[in-house]
């Protein structure tokens, strides 16, 4: 018998987990605000609950996705979690996390961040960060794990939420950069498919394996320069700006890294490469 679990949401994510679950003999209740939202679930087994206290008093295992940590507490206000394990995969801010685990007085806690879509869940590139009660985490790793690959981060409820924005800020990072990058091709018309195929892909891709040489510059002593130091990136980088004013573009997106740079030559950083970056960062948020 595999352990009975209740999903609250059942917007595209709380669906796609409800799903999953399903899919891996869990019996599941689920709630949502609007009834009747994805039927599909019912011809799958999941059972329906007309509050989200039945849904909680249904499952040892509650696992919560809505909208916004505040969806999460207005939802939970006055339900009884007493001898529940609650799941929250909400996405919040670590102290959101750990202010709802302490509120929320459910017997165990594990908050999560999803690091796929909902079409990637149950999938092999699918992974959740996990952080809170370990022992709930132990206990309930084989359910989790018809979801995504389970990656477990610490017993502070906080640090889950923190991985997870360290990744989406990575990602819309990357995003912006290439917002940018379509709109300059398209102000010469060029077709955005081919452009990104050929060349803006391959490009990133290349780019993005210097991760891992900044990264070991982060962790220990400063390795010799890749040849690409900061003085120089900061010159060019004018040119990035004032090509994008003449083609129409607003800069907007890009502006905020010709400053950074800026900034680290100005601190004495030109013949480093990108990983002073950070440093500079961590100074200016001080
Ligand atoms: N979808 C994604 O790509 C990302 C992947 C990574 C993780 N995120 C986070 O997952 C949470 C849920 O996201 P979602 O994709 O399911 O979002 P929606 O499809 O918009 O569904 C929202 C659900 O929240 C319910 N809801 C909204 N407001 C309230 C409220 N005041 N009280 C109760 N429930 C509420 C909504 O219900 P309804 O509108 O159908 O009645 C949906 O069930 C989210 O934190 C992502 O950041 C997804």
């Amino acid at each position: 018998m595999k352990t009975p679990v209740t999903v609250l949401g059942l917007g595209a994510m709380g669906t796609a987990l409800a799903r999953a679950f399903l899919s891996a003999g869990h019996p599941v209740t689920v709630w949502n605000r609007t009834p009747g939202r994805s039927p599909e679930l019912d011809a799958l087994g999941a059972g329906r609950a007309a509050s989200a206290a039945a849904a909680v008093a249904a499952s040892p295992l509650v696992v919560v996705c809505l909208l916004v940590d505040a969806t999460v507490r207005s939802t939970l206000d006055g339900v009884d979690l007493g001898g529940k394990t609650v799941v929250n995969l909400t996405n919040s801010t670590p102290e959101q996390a750990r202010e709802t685990a302490a509120l929320l007085g459910a017997a165990e806690y594990l908050d999560g961040g999803i690091m796929a879509v909902p079409a990637m869940i149950g999938g092999p590139a699918a992974f959740i960060f996990y952080s809170g009660s370990a022992a709930a985490f132990e206990q309930h790793r084989d359910a989790l794990e018809a979801l995504a690959r389970p990656e477990y981060v610490g017993a502070d409820p906080g640090l889950a939420a923190l991985y997870d924005i360290a990744l989406l800020t990575g990602m819309y990072g990357v995003f912006a950069g290439a917002t940018h990058a379509l709109a300059l091709a398209g102000s010469e018309q060029l077709a955005a498919g081919p452009f990104t195929e050929r060349f803006l892909l391959p490009w990133l891709t290349a780019m993005l394996t210097s991760l891992p040489r900044i990264a070991k510059d982060l962790d220990g002593p400063r390795s010799e320069t890749a040849g690409s130091n900061l003085a120089m990136q900061s010159a060019a980088y004018d040119n990035l700006i004032d090509t994008s004013v003449a083609q129409g573009i607003d800069p907007s997106l890009m502006e905020p890294m010709g400053e950074l740079l800026r900034k680290a030559v100005a601190a004495g950083y030109g013949d480093a490469d990108l990983a002073a970056l950070v440093g500079v960062l961590r100074t200016a948020a001080g």
